[in-house]
C-alpha cells in the first residue's frame, strides 16, 4: 500500500493532505523514526513527541518564508523529512549525510542552526525584530522545551520579548523531561500550572475563532473532551489565560499567576500535543494574534514506541537499537569503560573520603557520568539544569565556604559559561574543578559538540591548570590530584571509549606540570624524534613511535600531561635533545597546546623544527566515526610518520591541510 509519507517532498504537499490523511501521515512517520533510525542512531525520543507538532506547524505556515526556530533542535527530524529531506533521512549524522540538527547550509526551511540549548527564543525575537524593521509579513514560530526554561538566555528573551515585537509565536514542548527529568522550579511551576483546574476551560477569543474554522467544531469538541488530570493524561485543552489580552503598555495581566503573561506574552494551554486538529486550529489562532503568545502544548518524550516510552532518558539520544523491541546491543566483553563512567566513579570515590568535595551538573547526569554520584551519594550531586554559566558560579560560590565543587559539563557547552570562569572561578583563584567530557571529537553530533577549543580559552587565563590524562587511570589521578590543589583545575578528556588500562583502587598524586617521559631516547639513534602526545594522542605517539623506530629512528615519546603549567624542563631538554619535534593534540593548533610549545621554544631560543598535528582554523563537520575525520584531517600514525620523515627529506611531504611546520 503507498504511503502519504510517499507523496510528501515538500511542505506545500502536507497542505494538500486531508485530517485524517495527515494523521495517517504522523503514523507513517513514527514508523519511519523508529525504523531509520534503528541502525546509526539519533535523538529517537524527542523526534517522536514532535511529529504532529511539526504536521501542525507545515500545515499552517509556509517555510521558508515564514520561520520556525527550534530549541536545540535535536528534534527537526521530522521537519527535515517535510522539507525535502526525506530521501536523505536515513544518512542522518552519518558521513556525508544529513546533519542531527538544523543547518542553515543544509536546507532553506532550516533558518537557524542549533545544537546548544536555551539559543531558539533570542535568535526567535532577533528575527521578528528585523522582520519588523523591515516591515515584513512572515511568521516567525520558536519551539523550546520545557527544560530550554531552566536555561537563562530564554528568560533573557522572554523579558525582551513583549518590549520587542507584537507578533511572535512561541511552542513550549512540554514533556517533562530534559535529557534526565527536568529539575527546578521552573519544572515545578510548569507542572502547578497544567494541573491546575482552574484552566480548564477554553478561552472565548480562541473557541469563537475556532468555531469559525471549517473543522473547527470538531476540534473544540476534541478540546472539550478533558477529563481528569492533564498531565500524563495528555486529554486536549485549551486554557483560559487570567487576562485575555495584554495590558496595552505591552504587560502581562495584572496580579497573574501566570510567569508567560507577567511577561507580557499571552499564554495558551495546555493543549494536547498529539491531537493533530486541536493543534493546528491553536496554530490558526495563534497566527491571527497580535500580541505575543506561547502555546503550552502537551507531549509525550517517545510517543508511539514503547520502549522509548518506558526509558525517556535512554531514548533521548542513543546508538542502534532494534526497532521492534528498542534493545540496544550490549557492548562486546573487554570493552574498555567510557571515560564519563570512570569520571562518575571516581567522584565517588573521591567523595566517601573528603567531604568538601560535591559534584555539579547542568542537566546531564548520563552524558557526564554524575549519575554513579547521584545514585551513590545524592547529597552529595547537584543538577542545576541547563544552565552552564549559574552552575559555573553557583561552584564558585561553594567553592568560597571551603568546598572543592567538581563541574561535570562537556567541553563545547563550557564556553557559555566563559566569563564565569574569567571573572567569577579564575580571577577570584578559587579551587573549582573542572571535568570537562567531550574534549576533542563528537563525530556524528558534529561541529556544534565538537570540543576543540578549550586549551585555547583556558590556557591564557592566570590561575588555570589544566591537564589532559592519556587514560583512564591517569584520569582518576588527576581529578585525585586536582582535589588537592587550592586554584582552578580543568581536565579535559574524550567521549567515548577509554583505553583500557587499569584503574588503580587508589588514585595517586602527580606532580603539577610535570609531564611523563613514556620513553626516552636511546643512545645510539642517529635521527631523533620527540613526539609529544597529549590526552588520546599520546596513543597515536606511540604508535607512530614503534613504526619510526623500524625504520632506523630514536624516538623519544612524552605524555606533557599539563598544558597549564606546561614543563618547561621537559619540552626544553627534549626539544634541544632531538632534531625534530612533533605535538600531538586533539584540539585546533591554533592557540592549542603545539603553539604553547611553540612560545616556550621561542622564549627559550630552541630551534629544533616543530610539526603540530591538531584539528584546523575550520569548523569540522559530523561523520559516522571519528576514526573517518581523524583520517581525513590528518591527525593519524600515518601521517605522523610521514611528516617525521618529510623533515628528514626522506619521503616527499604527504601533503594534509592539518600539518604545520615551524
Ligand atoms: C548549552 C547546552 N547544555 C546542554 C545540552 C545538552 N542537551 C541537549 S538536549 C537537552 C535537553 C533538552 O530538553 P528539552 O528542551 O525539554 O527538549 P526535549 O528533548 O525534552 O524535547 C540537553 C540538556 C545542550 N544541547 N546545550
Amino acid at each position: 500500500m503507498s504511503r502519504y509519507l510517499d507523496m510528501v517532498d515538500a511542505p506545500e504537499h502536507v497542505k494538500k493532505l486531508t485530517l485524517p490523511q495527515l494523521q495517517q501521515l504522523a503514523e507513517e512517520i513514527r514508523q519511519e523514526l523508529i525504523a531509520g533510525l534503528a541502525k546509526g542512531g539519533g535523538h529517537l525520543g524527542p523526534n517522536l513527541g514532535v511529529v504532529e507538532l511539526t504536521i501542525a506547524l507545515h500545515s499552517v505556515f509556509t517555510t521558508p518564508k515564514d520561520k520556525f526556530v527550534w530549541d536545540v533542535s535535536h528534534q527537526v527530524y521530522v521537519h527535515k523529512i517535510l522539507t525535502g529531506r526525506k530521501d536523505r533521512f536515513r544518512t542522518i549524522r552519518q558521513t556525508d549525510g544529513l546533519n542531527g540538527f538544523a543547518l542553515r547550509t543544509e536546507s532553506e526551511h532550516d533558518c537557524f542552526g542549533a545544537g546548544h540549548a536555551g539559543t531558539a527564543l533570542s535568535a526567535a525575537l532577533g528575527m521578528a525584530a528585523a522582520r519588523d524593521k523591515r516591515g515584513t509579513k512572515e511568521n516567525i514560530v520558536c519551539i523550546f522545551g520545557d527544560a530550554a526554561l531552566t536555561n537563562g538566555i530564554s528568560f533573557e528573551a522572554l523579558n525582551n520579548l513583549s518590549h520587542t515585537t507584537k507578533k511572535f509565536i512561541g511552542i513550549l514542548n512540554d514533556n517533562e523531561w530534559s535529557i534526565a527529568k527536568n529539575v527546578g522550579a521552573i519544572s515545578a511551576y510548569l507542572n502547578k500550572l497544567i494541573t491546575n483546574p482552574r484552566y480548564n476551560q477554553l478561552a472565548r477569543d480562541f473557541e469563537n475563532f475556532v468555531r469559525r474554522l471549517p473543522k473547527g467544531e470538531l476540534a473544540l469538541k476534541l478540546a472539550h473532551r478533558a477529563e481528569g488530570g492533564f498531565k500524563g493524561a495528555l486529554t486536549g485543552v485549551g486554557l483560559k489565560p487570567t487576562t485575555s489580552l495584554v495590558e496595552s503598555d505591552g504587560r502581562g495581566g495584572h496580579g497573574s499567576p501566570v510567569l508567560f503573561e507577567e511577561m507580557g506574552v499571552r499564554y495558551l494551554g495546555p493543549i494536547d500535543g498529539h491531537n493533530l486538529p486541536l493543534l493546528i486550529s491553536t496554530l490558526e489562532f495563534a497566527k491571527t494574534c497580535d500580541h505575543p503568545i506561547v502555546i503550552h502544548i502537551l507531549t509525550q518524550k517517545g510517543k508511539g514506541f514503547e520502549a522509548a516510552l518506558k526509558q525517556p532518558e535512554k531514548f533521548h539520544g542513543l546508538g542502534p537499537y532494534n526497532a521492534q523491541t528498542g534493545e540496544t546491543p550490549a557492548s562486546k566483553p573487554g570493552t574498555p569503560p567510557m571515560y564519563q563512567d570512570v569520571m562518575g566513579q571516581t567522584m565517588v570515590k573521591l567523595c566517601r573520603t573528603n567531604n568538601t568535595i560535591v559534584g555539579i551538573t547542568a542537566a546531564m547526569p548520563s552524558g557526564t557520568g554524575m549519575k554513579h554520584l547521584e545514585k551513590a551519594l545524592p547529597e552529595r550531586y547537584i543538577d542545576v539544569g541547563i544552565a552552564e554559566e549559574h552552575a559555573v558560579i553557583f561552584a564558585a560560590g561553594m567553592a568560597t565556604m571551603g568546598f572543592h565543587p567538581v563541574v561535570a559539563i562537556y567541553s563545547t557547552f563550557l564556553q557559555r559559561a566563559y566569563d564565569c570562569i574569567h571573572h567569577d572561578v579564575c580571577l577570584q583563584n578559587l579551587p573549582v574543578i573542572f571535568c570537562m567530557d567531550r574534549a576533542g571529537l563528537s563525530a556524528n553530533d558534529g561541529p556544534t559538540h565538537h570540543g576543540l577549543f578549550d586549551i585555547a580559552y583556558l590556557r591564557c587565563l592566570p590561575n588555570v591548570i589544566a591537564m589532559a590524562p592519556a587514560n583512564e587511570d591517569e584520569l582518576a589521578d588527576m581529578m585525585f590530584t586536582a582535589t588537592h590543589q587550592n586554584q582552578p583545575v580543568f581536565i579535559r578528556y574524550p567521549r567515548g571509549t577509554a583505553e583500557g588500562v587499569p584503574v588503580k583502587d587508589q588514585p595517586q598524586l602527580l606532580d603539577v606540570g610535570k609531564a611523563q617521559v613514556v620513553q626516552n631516547f636511546s643512545t645510539n639513534g642517529q635521527k631523533k624524534v620527540a613526539l609529544f602526545g597529549l590526552g588520546p594522542m599520546n596513543t597515536i605517539a606511540r604508535k607512530a613511535a614503534q613504526q619510526l623506530a623500524t625504520e632506523g629512528y630514536d624516538v623519544a615519546v612524552i605524555n606533557p600531561r599539563f598544558t597549564k603549567p606546561l614543563d618547561a624542563g621537559t619540552h626544553e631538554f627534549f626539544g634541544r635533545a632531538a632534531d625534530v619535534v612533533v605535538t600531538l593534540e586533539d584540539h585546533v593548533l591554533m592557540g592549542g597546546y603545539g603553539s604553547a610549545v611553540l612560545e616556550l621554544f621561542s622564549e627559550k631560543s630552541v630551534t629544533t623544527p616543530v610539526v603540530r598535528i591538531g584539528w584546523p582554523d575550520q569548523f569540522i563537520e559530523h561523520a559516522t566515526t571519528q576514526d573517518e575525520l581523524r583520517k581525513k584531517y590528518g591527525l593519524t600514525v600515518e601521517n605522523t610518520v610521514a611528516k617525521v620523515k618529510a623533515q628528514f627529506g626522506e619521503t616527499p611531504a604527504n601533503v594534509t591541510r592539518l600539518v604545520e611546520v615551524a
